[in-house]
């Protein structure tokens, strides 16, 4: 089974600035204990990250029929992007919407997402954990129920 971690804006940041929200660990880091998950769990996590908004979208579009589960964390793009939510109600697969911070007791404009209305679930302010917890989700929702059957 599949599962794409994306990525979106100045994640790639993380573990350099404001420790007290994002925390110490590097994008690097997360992805490891991704990958090292995955490995425990037979996933095969790929683990992306970009800037772009049109490279997300492409991403999520070529995961259509071929990716069983995407976690994404669209960054800044979740409060603006139609287009990521667009691609995201294209998309076939089991999507959770993930935030290191809660949003929610964040400024006003970090209140609406985007991502919410396409998302099947959504983990918010856990810190960076939340990466790892979600593909343990993936793996437990694969062994138990068959919400992930249909890929
Ligand atoms: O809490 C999250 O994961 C966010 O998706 C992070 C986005 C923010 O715009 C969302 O409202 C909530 C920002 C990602 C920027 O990450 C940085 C990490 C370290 C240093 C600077 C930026």
């Amino acid at each position: 089974m599949k599962v794409h971690v994306i990525n979106g804006p100045n994640l790639n940041l993380l573990g350099t600035r404001e420790p007290e929200i994002y925390g110490h660990d590097t994008l690097e880091d997360v992805a490891n204990s991704c990958r090292q998950l995955g490995e425990n769990n037979d996933l095969d996590v790929l683990f992306l990250q970009s800037n772009h908004e049109g490279q997300i979208v492409t991403w999520i579009q070529e995961a259509i029929n071929k990716v069983d589960a995407i976690v994404l964390n669209a960054g800044a793009y979740t409060h603006t992007s139609i287009a990521i939510h667009d691609a995201l109600r294209a998309y076939t697969g089991f999507v959770i919407e993930l935030h290191i911070s809660n949003p929610h007791l964040r400024e006003s404009f970090r209140h609406l997402s985007y991502v919410s209305s396409a998302a099947n679930a959504v983990i918010a302010g856990l810190g960076v954990q939340g990466y790892e917890r979600s593909i343990e989700i993936i793996a437990q929702l694969r062994d138990q129920t068959t919400i992930l059957e249909s890929h």
